[in-house]
């Protein structure tokens, strides 16, 4: 397929980088840290967005030479705003299969060694499918990681199988709250109950929430209220370029 191969030549030629999305204090309003989202810029289709060459990616074996060179980019990219302190944190994505196939923790120091960029500055945003196929081997490279001092972020909470109480067993620092909740709030009393317990639970275990796809006020009061200030979503901000995001643009964070 055409687009299968233009990926390989995309790689070569460097056409993936990284887009930003700020995670901000919800209360004040300040830059925390921001996720790293891939975009591949397409010499004629345009911006392809990763749910469209990421699973293209998985099936030629190419998520490893992605990565490295969204995660290269993202690192050089922000790490003067790290030593600056205007950000605390980058937080990548790394799909599991990903996480199966190779050494994460040796790409990732190779990363950081070129780069200059702090381990405690990164996070690593992992999705339960891999704690849920093989939890010992998970856990394991989770802890390599934890060693250098890097975080490590469930992703999409919410949206399957695995419970907090199960996730005490592992070197996880974050949970990423899913969108799918967070647009419950507001709409239903369930739909907050299950975001309380969701906040009570990581609390007791000092796990730090971040809420994703927040798109109103409402949702973004109702969760600093709860006592969940680390905010994702429209409403502070979509994905762009680094040089679109205001945070950097304007230089007051
Ligand atoms: O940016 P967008 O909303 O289109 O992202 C869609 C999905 O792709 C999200 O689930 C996001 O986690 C994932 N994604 C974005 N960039 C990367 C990346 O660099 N690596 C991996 N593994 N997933 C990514
Ligand atoms: O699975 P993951 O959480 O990595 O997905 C991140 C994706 O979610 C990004 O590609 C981004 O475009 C999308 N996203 C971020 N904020 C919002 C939001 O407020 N609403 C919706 N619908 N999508 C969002
Ligand atoms: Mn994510
Ligand atoms: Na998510």
């Amino acid at each position: 397929r055409l687009l299968e191969l233009e990926l390989v030549l995309a790689i070569e030629r460097q056409e993936i980088v990284p887009w930003y999305q700020r995670i901000v204090d919800g209360l004040t309003g300040r830059t925390l840290g921001v996720e790293v989202l891939a975009r591949w810029h397409h010499p004629y289709r345009g911006l392809v967005l990763p749910g469209i060459f990421l699973p293209l990616a998985e099936e030629r074996n190419l998520l490893e030479a992605i990565f490295v060179q969204v995660a290269t980019k993202a690192c050089a990219e922000m790490a003067p705003f790290v030593a600056m302190g205007k950000l605390n944190y980058v937080s990548l994505n790394v799909s599991p299969s990903q996480f199966k196939a190779g050494d994460i923790t040796s790409t990732i120091a190779k990363i950081l060694n070129k780069t200059g960029f702090p381990a405690t500055a990164l996070v690593v945003e992992i999705t339960e499918d891999l704690i849920m196929s093989d939890l010992g081997r998970a856990a394991s490279e989770l802890s390599e990681l934890s060693r250098l001092g890097i975080r490590i972020a469930l992703d999409d909470f919410g949206t399957g199988y695995s419970n907090i109480a199960s996730l005490s067993a592992l070197p996880i620092q974050w949970i990423k709250l899913d969108r799918s909740l967070v647009r419950k709030l507001g709409e239903s009393r369930v739909g907050q109950a299950i975001v309380e317990a969701v906040l009570q639970m990581a609390a007791a275990l000092h796990i730090d929430v971040v809420a994703e796809g927040i798109e109103t006020e409402v949702q973004s009061q109702w969760l600093v209220a709860a006592g969940c200030r680390k905010h994702q979503g429209f409403l502070y901000g979509r994905p762009g370029p680094y040089h679109e995001l205001p945070c950097f643009a304007d230089g007051t964070g």
